[in-house]
């Protein structure tokens, strides 16, 4: 149980709790102007306006300030990140944590309370700080309410001049198209952004934007605490449609100085003037105490907090035979499937998948069509739904995005590196990855997926070689926490095969993040490959082979965290030839050869791979002209065999 005055369950704000929350609002409107005046930095223009929402939402909303993390709780997500002064002082004020720390320790280096709102401080949900992020953060949790029965509630709380960024529309949309009457969001209605009145920065008409796509708008004095209440009261129990919540208010609310203007927006009091601006609210200064606590370090940090990942079944491993030509996206879809059936309806797992109109292509449609209530068909709408994705995947979810390569990752890739950032465990199936989707050219031809993903610290990156280990690839991610990219081709074809004529990937096989797999034996020379083009560097060793030629032929579909024992395995040869469908600046090659180094292994290296945008045109012509069809592989590694040759 949550306490009881919680949940909105009186019909009006009790008297009491008015006059508690107006003192609250005095003090912690004295702690955002101490905090960044302290810290030199920090936005208390809209912390100030937004906090009567803050405090509001912060008692009555049902959060636990003793167990932050509960499973039930409503979210809170604040996607105006810039406002964290006036987050941390409505959450130090509502009991989860103390005020002191974060006088003293806000935007200091080390510190839990970073300068946007970050999951480090107990209560925040989403890291936030690049604007029109958190709609679709709010999207997510309720959909995940939805998904595992539960009827918490979602708030998303939004500066005025964050509503010109494109993907809340997005967002907007989704939550009517799903039927997310447990989503409320609340505007800041200040009038002013970074530079001057929001009319005059890019003229919008906020209310008819949200209405037209659906919500119920409700405008109100953002400062009248019984206003506030009734607002959040009402659309916590409106089960119709999502709410929005219009809150006019002032910026820098409180202090005669600060008032409208927006250069408080990003600019604290100087220190000159912070006794005079307390002054105004009945507060006294205490700076010089406050820097004196400062110089004595940051504050320690808070026990981190994140949701478990579902125990997944990974059910069957499907082997497809030789001689039967299938692309990888639709042995994705039927892993996909597969899994799906070993789960849903079968363990206590929500699970998620999530398309932008691309379901035939990317091979989700028959999931859709057996498991309608897990599907999201979001539209053309990759920025709103790569978060929504993530948002879903961080709580105790499976959660798919499925896409083409150039949309899930080139696209939307600062909402993956947020997803990242928030310890999600998104789960990226990109099919359409590399020069092989052919045809639609080189705006569909995603070569950058790994360089992108890879200049995060969390996202695992990994390109199947053929529809055996897709499936195997698959089974294994969906299990896995953590964010995960699997990156296929369009192409269909034959499965890889070991030297006996066998499926390399079936049967048995496992797969081992970060390992290698020996293809076929040779000497002297590695040929190392992955994904889409791994039979292209398969046809270039058997021509070689053919020759009398013998290199080694390795697939390495992973290749950022290799493990220590292949590094030094591969080390073992003179020269090591990399082929690769990807960029070459940023990919397998350039990865791998700074591994080697790193690891003390001076070794002799050739990168073949992407190294212009490719035209239009199947796939094995377009391979040819760069250089990475089978003739153009072996004749590279025939002249670097016999450089080794001669030199030994
Ligand atoms: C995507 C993105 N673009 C630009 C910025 C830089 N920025 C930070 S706050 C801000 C203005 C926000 O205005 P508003 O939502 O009205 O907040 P308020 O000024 O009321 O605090 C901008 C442009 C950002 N954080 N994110």
């Amino acid at each position: 149980m949550f306490d009881d005055w919680r949940g909105f369950k009186s019909e009006s704000l009790p008297s009491d709790w008015k006059d508690k929350l107006r003192e609250l609002g005095r003090v912690a409107r004295g702690d955002i102007l101490k905090m960044t005046t302290v810290a030199s930095s920090g936005h208390p223009g809209g912390s100030m306006s937004s906090l009567e929402l803050y405090l509001v939402l912060y008692h009555f909303a049902n959060v636990d300030p003793k167990q932050p993390g509960r499973n039930d709780r409503d979210r809170i997500i604040v996607s105006h990140g810039h406002t964290s002064p006036g987050v941390y002082a409505a959450l130090a004020h509502t009991g989860f944590f103390d005020i002191k720390p974060v006088l003293h320790g806000f935007r200091q280096a080390d510190s839990p309370f970073e300068g946007h709102v970050e999951l480090s401080v107990p209560g925040v949900e989403w890291d936030t700080g690049n604007l029109g992020q958190g709609l679709a953060v709010g999207v997510g949790k309720a959909i995940y309410a939805k998904l595992s029965g539960q009827d918490f509630h979602t708030y998303v709380l939004m500066g005025d001049g964050e509503q010109q960024k494109g993907q809340i529309a997005e967002s907007r949309r989704h939550a009517v198209t799903f039927g997310l009457n447990n989503l409320t969001a609340v505007i800041d209605r200040n009038q002013l952004q970074i530079c001057g009145k929001t009319a005059d920065v890019h003229p919008q008409n906020i209310a008819a934007g949200w209405e037209a796509d659906g919500w119920r708008v409700i405008e109100i004095d953002g400062h009248d605490l019984d206003e506030v209440y009734d607002a959040c009261r009402t659309a916590r129990m409106d089960t119709s449609t999502p709410v929005v919540i219009l809150a006019n208010t002032v910026m820098g609310k409180g202090v005669s100085f600060m008032e409208h203007d927006h250069n408080y927006h990003g600019a604290p009091v100087k220190p000159d003037r912070l006794s005079d601006a307390l002054r105004e609210l009945d507060l006294n200064s205490d700076y010089e105490e406050l820097l004196t606590l400062r110089a004595g370090g940051p504050p320690p940090p808070f026990t981190p907090n994140h949701s478990e990942y579902p125990d997944i079944d990974t059910g069957e491993p499907i082997t497809y035979e030789p001689g039967k030509k299938l692309d990888n996206r639709s042995a994705w879809g039927n892993a996909l499937l597969s899994v799906a059936e070993a789960n849903l309806g079968k363990r206590d797992v929500a699970m998620g998948v999530f398309d932008c109109d691309l379901a035939g292509s990317v091979k989700t449609a028959a999931f859709a069509g057996q498991f309608p209530d897990n599907f999201f068909q979001c539209g053309i709408a990759e920025h709103a739904t790569a978060v929504t994705a993530g948002a879903l995947s961080s709580e105790n979810a499976v959660s798919v995005f499925a896409a083409f390569g150039i949309f899930g990752v080139s696209e939307s890739y600062n909402q993956e590196r947020l997803n990242d950032i928030n310890h999600s465990n998104v789960k990226l199936f990109c099919t359409h990855s590399g020069i092989n989707v052919g045809e639609d050219g080189k705006t569909h031809q995603c070569i950058d997926f790994f360089g992108l993903l890879n200049s995060t610290f969390g996202w695992k990156v990994i390109t199947p070689a053929d529809p055996n280990q897709t499936d195997r690839i698959a089974r294994y991610v969906l299990s896995q926490p953590g964010c995960f990219a699997v990156m296929m081709g369009r192409a269909k074809m034959e499965p890889v095969l070991d030297e006996k004529g066998e499926p390399f990937f079936g049967g048995d096989y496992t797969y081992e993040y970060g390992r290698m797999d020996a293809i076929r034996a040779g000497e002297q020379v590695a040929l190392v490959s992955a994904g889409n083009i791994l039979p292209y560097a398969l046809d270039g060793w058997n021509i070689l082979a053919e020759k009398g030629v013998n290199p080694a032929l390795f697939c390495v579909s992973d290749w950022s965290d290799l493990h220590p024992d292949d590094l030094a395995r591969l080390a073992s040869f003179e020269h090591i030839v990399t082929v690769e469908d990807h960029n070459v600046k940023t990919g397998l090659g350039t990865t791998l050869a700074a591994s080697m180094l790193e690891a003390g292994h001076a070794v002799k290296f050739t990168r073949l791979g992407v190294r212009q945008y490719g035209s239009s045109g199947p796939p094995a012509d377009l391979y040819k002209i760069l250089g990475l069809d089978g003739e153009s592989i072996a004749e590279v590694v025939s002249k670097v065999c016999d450089s080794v040759t001669v030199s030994a």
